[in-house]
């Protein structure tokens, strides 16, 4: 099939990534998902410098090449939208309406921040690091930077990483050439595009994309104001879709799971009200990458019929019937259902 992404916003550019082509280990770039909140900038490596300043012992100023040239590491992992199913909640939030496909894998290269950091000196001073990205616009009449802090004890994981290759290539201007942060695990809004500037900082950061967005309001289950960080376990069916006619006989019911919080242990499979059985899940083969599943169904009468999938991780984390309900539709792992018709050969 000649897939491509499926727009969801012009202007910013926002797209989704066909279900189908996250059975693919690594989604390939052009079908990654994009999610943008200002208009691309327009940067070039040739000029480009990070600056690494604020609470720390030398300010820096680095080259794309000086930051090549820190041993990199490679990590193939997940990366989803913390608004990725908002399209599917009731009431419906405001803010972009994403239906299933705002998450992708790809292969991230990059140096590990911590030796940035390490090599800056940070100062005792330091509580958070600032990460600025070069787009900016304008929101509440104030000229805004998307910009994102991360704890200094968390940003100094080795698996955080300053990429500068996506999938073996450079990156593309969609997904924050020359130079973005990748936060494993974590939701994308963590994953600072266009990189220019990482600043630690002696209080912690409240700008409008931090302490506004991205934190759960009015959530079923979380406090108010809490912040989102992991990616929540989900499972989503990628061989089918909904209204598909499927022959009376054997099918395979194939699709994708993932969790911020460990490996995928379990994904269960419902064809009938309120009976699950199991399907055969791969194991991870690298952290908060998806792991494929499959269930093999063999529908014995024709009909209407709801498919529904239920994953659980490593920390007992599972999925709820019904989505949890917030302010701005954040974290939707409600169950992936959908209704198909079994047909007589
Ligand atoms: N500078 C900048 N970084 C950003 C964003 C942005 O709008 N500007 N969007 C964030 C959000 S909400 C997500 S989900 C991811 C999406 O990354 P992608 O477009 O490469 O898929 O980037 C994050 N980093
Ligand atoms: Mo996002």
């Amino acid at each position: 099939m000649n897939y491509s992404l499926i727009p969801v916003t012009n202007r910013p550019l926002n797209a989704e990534t066909p279900l189908p082509v996250l059975e693919e280990a690594t989604t390939p770039t052009r079908l990654f998902y994009v999610r943008n909140h200002f208009d691309i900038p327009a940067l070039d490596e040739s000029t480009f410098q990070l600056r690494v300043d604020g609470a720390v012992d030398h300010p820096l100023a680095l080259s794309l090449a000086e930051i090549k040239a820190i041993p990199s590491r490679t990590l193939r992992t997940a990366m989803e939208c913390a608004g990725n199913g908002r399209i599917f909640m009731e009431p419906k939030p405001a803010g972009t309406p994403w239906e299933l496909g705002a998450i992708s894998v790809a292969e991230w290269t990059g140096a590990p921040l911590v030796d940035v950091l390490e090599m800056a000196g940070i100062d005792e001073a330091a509580v958070e690091v600032l990460f600025i990205g070069a787009d900016n616009g304008i929101v509440e009449k104030k000229a805004i930077h998307y910009e994102r802090s991360l704890p200094l004890n968390l940003a100094l994981d080795p698996n955080i990483l300053l990429i500068w290759a996506m999938n073996g290539e450079t990156l593309t201007p969609e997904h924050g050439y020359p130079l973005r942060l990748f936060v494993p695990g974590w939701y994308g809004m963590a994953s600072v595009k266009w990189l220019q500037q990482i600043r630690l900082i002696d209080v912690p950061f409240d700008g409008y994309h931090q302490t506004y967005h991205y934190v759960y309001w009015d959530d079923d289950y979380a406090p108010d104001g809490q912040p989102l960080r992991q990616m929540q376990v989900r499972a989503l069916i990628c061989s089918h879709d909904v209204g598909d006619r499927l022959p009376c006989a054997e099918v395979e019911i194939r699709g994708v799971a993932w969790s911020g919080y460990g490996e995928v242990t379990r994904v269960e499979i419902s064809t009938r009200h309120n009976q699950w059985d199991e399907a055969t899940v791969e194991r991870a083969l690298s952290p908060a990458a998806t792991q494929r599943w499959i269930y093999r169904w063999h529908p014995r009468t024709p009909g209407e019929y709801t498919l529904c999938v239920r994953a659980t991780d490593a920390e007992g984390n599972t999925q709820p019937i019904r989505h949890r309900s917030n302010r701005l539709g954040y974290g939707n792992n409600a169950v992936h259902s959908m209704s198909v018709m079994v047909v007589k050969e």
